[in-house]
Order: C-alpha cells, then structure tokens, then sequence
C-alpha cells in the first residue's frame, strides 16, 4: 500500500495528480508559486537547508497585510472562555469535513485551549478575521512554537494548523492573506520555518500518511455508514470479530501522573531517534502534551468533564521503571443530517513509545512488533472503555507494524505533511512523526 502511495505521489510531482480524489493541476498555484516551498516537479534536494534566508528583526514588515474593507483582524485570546468558544463555533460550523460531506471535525473549545496554548505560546499567532460592523468571528489560523527536528537539523519553527475562512467567504483569495499574515508575526518572533498538514495536495509534501480506522462501536458505525457490513459477513460476526478485552492486559498499566513526566520525557525522546522529521519536547511540553488536558473530577465512564488527552504509562512491577506510554486524543466529528446520531466521537492514537525497542534485536526478532500489540491493544482496551466509536492511526511511527493484527482498516483520507522554508528529500510515511492534532 505504501508502495502504491509513494507512486501516486511521484505521478504528483510528475503533474498528473490524482490523489486522495483530489485533482489538481500543476503549476497552477498563483499564491504556492511565490512561496519558499519545494515546487512542483523540483529535484530532491542534495542537501538540506532553508529555501530561504531569515530576516533580521528591522527588516520584517511592521504593518499588518491588508484586508478586504468590510473585514479586521482580531488577535484571539483562547485563554478567555468567551473567545475560545468563538473559534469553536467558527470551526465546528465550517472547518474540515470529508469528500461526501458526511462527517465534520468538532474539535471541543476545550481542545483548542489545550492545543493553542502549549508552553512559551504567542497570543499573536492567534489570528481572528472580524466583520467590521458587526465583529462576527468569520476565518481564523493559528500557530504554536515547536521544537522541530528534520533528519539532523533541529529548527524552531511554528506549527500552523486550524486556517478556516467561513463557508461564505470562499474562494476569494482570502486564505493566502491569512498565511502571509502568520507568516509575519511568526518572523516578528524570529521564527522563519513551519511545519503544517492538509488533507488536500499543494506543493509539495514532504511526506503523506494515510488514515486507518480501527472500529469499536460496530452497530453505530454501520448505522451512521462511517462503515460498512461486508456482503460475506454480518452485523453480528463483525461486532464479534472486534471485540476488545474488558481489562488492558499489560501488567503495571495505569494512567500516567505528574510523578512520571521525567521518565516520559526520557522514553519519548530516545524512542523518537528513530524517526526522521519529530518534535523534540520540553519537561513542560510533556507535561502540557500528556496531563494538562486530562479534564477535572473523577473517572465517569472512562472520562472525566472536559478531557481531551489521555496518556497511560507501563511500570515495571519490580524495577518500578516506566517501560512503556501510549496517549491518543479525542477529536469527535459532528455527523451531519443523521436523525439518530449528531457526534462520532473519535480518539486519535498520539505519541507512544516502549524500551523494548532499545533492546539488541528487538525488532528483527519481532519483539518490538509484539510488544507494540500489548500496548496499542491496550489503548484499544481504554478507549473503548471511554466509550469512543473507534480509534484513528495514520500510518505513520511505528504503526504500520500493528495496524494490521489489531484489525484498523484502511481508510480513504490522507494526510499531506508540509515544511515551510526547509528544504529536505521527502520522507516514507513511518518516517515521520506526527505533529498533527
Ligand atoms: S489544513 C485545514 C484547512 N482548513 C479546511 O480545510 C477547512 C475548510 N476549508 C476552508 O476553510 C477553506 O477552504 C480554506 C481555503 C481556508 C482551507 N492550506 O481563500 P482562497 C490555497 C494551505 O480562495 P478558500 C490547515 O489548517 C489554495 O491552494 N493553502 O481559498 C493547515 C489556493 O492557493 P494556490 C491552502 O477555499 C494550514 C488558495 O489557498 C489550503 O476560500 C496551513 C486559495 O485561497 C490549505 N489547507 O480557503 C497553511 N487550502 O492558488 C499554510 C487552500 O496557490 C501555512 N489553499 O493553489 C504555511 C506556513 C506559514 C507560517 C510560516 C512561518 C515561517
């Protein structure tokens, strides 16, 4: 499958694009063409290295872009409930939906706090579009800082993810603004790289994942058509075919504590040396990443009031050494025009990472492969004791080793992983760590 992808991408490159149903003609970008991005049909680069040069401070343009005349920008402070719930509403009326207009990411205003406002944030990077007249919140983007390594090169760079113009702004030149205007006040900090995901095809991804899905609440998934009963099979046998164990079946599993966010720092780290293009966290960043979103109160069917991370840790029983942690998120869909069910609630496998990995021969044995089955099988175990309808991967990390046996299928979307202004030979899916939220 992967093979199949990586042809695809190069009849991309090519110009004949007809990817991710998404047709597109090459050198058509009007905005893409005058960026400091890989073009379309360019060579892979022989060395890595910004496309181009930084700008000190003074020559960094001071005014903001400017805007069609009914419209202004508004920085956002997501830290206030009232405007964080403004970009809730913008987004969960018309941020991403799928091909068929079925499902759209309802990603809570609760989420947008834990994503927007990691550690060393800029409110800045938080930027509003208003109708002048009546302040109506009409498009967004956003950024955050991130510690970036690509292959040997560590960059600070941004990280930009939730751009949305209102559905009847389209299609008028608004977003390359939007862009230009992060880009500015991502240069104003001295922050001249970004990494970015998008679902559709622009130039030139550096590296496409593709989404897998692993089912757990059958009955509804079929009911809301997210998936489909095999004509071979039925209702029954398929609930059977992925029921999941009622206990995690790891000894020493429990959900991480502020007490391990060393040892999590230390295992993620070293475990994150085998990929190429990986954030590279902070003791503060872990923290944040894997407990500030843990939502407040007791465990009530497996969540607690506002939770949207869950992280889990694996302590060796006898050497009380932290083994193992897996994390996934939970970014629920509203369904639309179903007359049963309004929410897919979904959970988005996160960063892991296990020891056993460090150990001599551990994956051409298979060790590491088994070992991933525990853990993955046990977030499996969690989040349907969560009660989430399934659980996303994208074939990226060490995933391709388990998605298969823990019975995700194969979905329809991929994703584009994108660098600004950083030159680098494209990368294999599980060559890349997500920085997707
Ligand atoms: S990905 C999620 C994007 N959001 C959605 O898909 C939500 C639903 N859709 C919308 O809200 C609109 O359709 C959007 C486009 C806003 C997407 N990334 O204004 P237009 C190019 C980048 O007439 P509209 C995410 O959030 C398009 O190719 N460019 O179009 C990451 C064309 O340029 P060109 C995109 O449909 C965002 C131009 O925009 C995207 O009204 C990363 C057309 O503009 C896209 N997803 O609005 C942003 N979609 O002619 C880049 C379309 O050249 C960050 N376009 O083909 C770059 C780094 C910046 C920081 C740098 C720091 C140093």
């Amino acid at each position: 499958r992967k093979a199949m992808d990586m042809m695809k991408l190069m009849d991309y490159l090519k110009g004949n694009v007809a990817m991710g149903g998404q047709k597109q003609e090459a050198g058509t970008h009007k905005f893409w063409k005058t960026q400091p991005v890989p073009q379309l049909g360019e060579e892979q680069p022989q060395e890595d290295g910004a496309i181009e040069p930084s700008q000190p401070p003074e020559q960094v343009r001071q005014d903001p872009y400017s805007l069609p005349g009914d419209f202004e920008w508004s920085t956002l402070d997501i830290s206030n409930s009232t405007e964080a719930r403004e970009v809730y509403e913008l987004l969960s009326q018309n941020y991403v939906e799928d091909p068929a207009a079925s499902f759209r990411f309802q990603y809570s205003a609760e989420f947008l706090k834990w994503a927007l406002m990691p550690p060393g944030y800029h409110k800045e990077w938080h930027i509003g579009v208003r109708v002048k007249s009546n302040k109506k919140l009409v498009a967004f983007i956003s950024g955050v800082p991130i510690h970036l390594r690509v292959r040997a090169n560590l960059l600070e760079a941004s990280e930009i993810n939730y751009l949305c113009i209102h559905k009847k702004l389209r299609s008028k030149r608004l977003a390359p603004v939007l862009i230009k205007e992060v880009t500015r006040q991502c240069h104003l900090k001295g922050i001249f790289q970004a990494i970015y995901t998008a679902g559709v095809l622009l130039p030139t991804p550096v590296s496409t994942c593709r989404y897998f899905h692993r089912s757990l609440n059958i009955p509804k998934l079929v009911d809301v058509k997210f998936t489909y009963v095999a004509r071979n099979s039925t209702l029954a046998r398929m609930v059977r075919a992925h029921k999941v164990p009622s206990e995690p079946q790891l000894r020493g599993l429990r959900e991480m504590e502020e007490k391990d966010v060393e040892a999590v720092a230390e295992l993620a780290a070293r475990y994150m040396k085998r990929f190429k293009m990986v954030p590279e966290f902070t003791l503060d960043e872990v923290r944040h990443n894997f407990l500030s979103g843990r939502g407040e109160g007791e465990i009530l069917n497996g969540r607690r009031e506002g939770q949207v991370v869950w992280a889990y840790v694996v302590e060796d029983p006898k050497s009380h050494k932290i083994t193992d942690f897996f994390s996934f998120y939970s970014l629920p869909s509203t369904i639309m025009q179903h007359p049963k069910h309004a929410l897919l609630e979904a959970a988005y496998l996160f960063y892991y990472g296990t020891a056993t990995a460090f150990e001599e021969g551990a994956e051409s044995s298979g060790r590491l492969k088994r070992r991933l089955l525990d853990l993955i099988g046990d977030a499996l175990v969690i989040a349907n004791e969560a009660r989430f309808d399934v659980l996303n991967a994208l074939t990226l990390m060490d995933n391709h080793l388990v998605l298969a046996d823990l019975k995700f299928g194969q979905g329809d979307g991929l994703l584009n992983f994108y660098l600004y202004n950083w030159r680098t030979s494209q990368l294999e899916g599980n060559q890349a760590l997500t920085a997707e939220q």
